[in-house]
């Protein structure tokens, strides 16, 4: 028998009681923790509201797997307000990450191919590969200069910089030169607006934007702000790009990057072309920097397990002769790594979808047009889907134990995450060159959390040592 919508358990009766509730429980900063607490006490499936967002909570990988059947032909993400409501304010496009429906389906489709296909790596690799060069050079300078023969420090800020330069190298097929002494102060008010930006929407998932305009709000006014600062760093970008593609017309010899592709191709607007383009710069720097910065966390904290990494990025370098793509393919336990990140550090604490038609999950029905989320942080915590949960093991993952919709750290299907090959070979290339050069340290033993700033962040600095091999 099938159980109504109506008795799915939860708090979703009184919303506005329920946001008072949650600001009190500091819930902006603690999302992922609560969704984890509502699952112990509801089960596996609750419905809620906090303010006006409305959703069916979800853990269960087989029910996600119901989930993602029933996306549809133009999955839907959360709408983020604060983001849709800026684009609206100051009149901009929106792009791949914001769009909806037929609009976004055929951007999407031609992006897929500069993007995320496989063929597009050969292109990607060198770029990132020099980038990540560059960082190991810069990391010697830097130890060379405590004189101490190694260099303890919070790398977030180095890191911020390496994904920055390295997103932008493959965007623009040019260097930004992040990574030398000099700091360019545009780039880095750049990375500070992004973080503002993420910071400032987190109340406003539960705030509706337009409330917050109207009342002159800080939270409102800091967003804008940090959005500007995008859009006109990004904009100077992507015009530079185009001045230089009209000045030397003709067609390139080596690869032109992602955006100079997309102008040659001219199968979508320029308007099209710059928003997307904006949306994969600032979508490119704190996710990547912030999962390779969790990853040398752990690698610090299982000096083991390190110098496993460690000899299997020598075999892979030895056996691949000069050859990245090769040696790529050759790294199953690194992969592994990053996979064990994603799921104890994920950068998304949910995935989420309106579904497009009924589905009945853990026997209950949910109608068709529900934001359904699944609990991506409880999901990778929960010791009924993970053997040990709470151990860093990257071996699970080479392990032939079904791995059934639990691999979810860029989301499913079409709508998963357009920078996935980006990132996934920006972060390879990094932590290959840093296990060939360094080792990774920890101070004393410091526990860090997560914090929910949309993303999920380190809830303090993280300290580490790195010393030359
Ligand atoms: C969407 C995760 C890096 C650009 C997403 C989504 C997730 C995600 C979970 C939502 C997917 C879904 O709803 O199924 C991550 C993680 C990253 C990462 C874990 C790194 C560790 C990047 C990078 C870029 C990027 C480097 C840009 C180069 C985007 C864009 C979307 C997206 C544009 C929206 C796609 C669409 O709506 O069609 N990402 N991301 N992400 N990400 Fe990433
Ligand atoms: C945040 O409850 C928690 O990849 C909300 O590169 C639900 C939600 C909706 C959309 C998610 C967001 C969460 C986390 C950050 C994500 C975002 C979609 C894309 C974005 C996952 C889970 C991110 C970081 C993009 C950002 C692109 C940039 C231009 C803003």
């Amino acid at each position: 028998i099938v159980r109504p919508f109506n008795e799915i358990p939860g708090l979703w009766k009184n919303g506005w009681a329920n946001l008072y509730n949650f600001w009190k429980l500091d819930g902006f900063r603690n999302l992922h923790r609560l969704m984890l607490q509502n699952f112990n006490t509801f089960g596996p499936i609750y419905r809620e509201k906090i303010g006006h967002y409305e959703s069916v909570n979800i853990i269960n990988p087989e029910d996600a797997a119901i989930l993602f059947k029933a996306e549809g032909h133009y999955p839907k993400r959360l709408k983020v307000e604060a983001w849709t409501s800026y684009r609206d304010y100051r009149n901009r496009k929106y792009g791949v990450l914001l769009k909806n429906g037929e609009d976004w389906r055929s951007n999407r489709v031609i992006l897929n191919k500069e993007v995320i296909s496989l063929k597009m790596l050969e292109n990607f690799v060198p770029l990132l590969d020099e980038v990540g060069q560059d960082f190991v050079a810069r990391v010697h300078k830097k130890i060379k200069r405590t004189g101490q023969n190694k260099w303890t420090t919070d790398l977030s800020q180095e890191l911020f910089k390496y994904a920055l330069e390295s997103v932008s190298s493959v965007l623009y097929g040019e260097r930004l030169g992040l990574l030398l002494d000099y700091i360019d102060p545009e780039a880095q008010h750049f990375i500070d607006c992004i973080t503002l930006m993420f910071k400032t929407t987190s109340p406003m998932l539960y705030i509706p934007p337009a409330l917050l305009k109207q009342t002159g709000s800080k939270v409102w006014r800091d967003h804008v702000e940090a959005w500007d600062g995008i859009f006109n760093h990004a904009d100077r970008c992507i015009q530079n790009i185009y001045r230089k593609l009209r000045h030397d017309a003709g067609t390139p010899k080596k690869y032109p990057g992602v955006l100079a592709s997309l102008l040659m191709l001219d199968k979508l607007s320029i308007e099209d072309i710059k928003a997307s383009v904006t949306e994969l710069m600032a979508g490119g720097v704190d996710t990547t920097s912030i999962t390779l910065l969790w990853t040398l966390y752990e690698l610090a904290r299982h000096p083991n397990l390190q110098e496993e990494l460690r000899a299997e990025v020598a075999a892979a370098r030895a056996e691949s002769q000069g050859d990245l793509l090769e040696m790529l393919k050759r790294i199953p336990l690194v992969k592994g790594a990053l996979k064990e990140t994603l799921r104890l550090h994920p950068v998304a604490v949910s995935l989420q979808r309106y579904i497009a038609e009924d589905i009945i999950i853990q026997k209950y029905h949910i109608p068709a047009g529900t934001l359904v989320q699944l609990g991506l942080y409880a999901m990778g915590r929960d010791p009924k889907v993970f053997f040990r949960p709470e151990q860093y093991q990257p071996s699970r993952w080479l392990r032939t134990e079904t791995h059934y919709f639990r691999s979810l750290g860029f989301g499913f299907g079409p709508r998963q995450c357009l920078g996935r090959r980006i990132a996934e070979a920006e972060m390879q290339l990094f932590l290959i060159h840093i296990l060939e050069n360094f080792r990774v340290e920890k101070q004393r033993h410091v526990e860090v959390q997560s914090t929910f700033e949309l993303i999920l962040l380190p809830d303090k600095p993280i300290i580490l040592t790195l010393k030359p091999l």
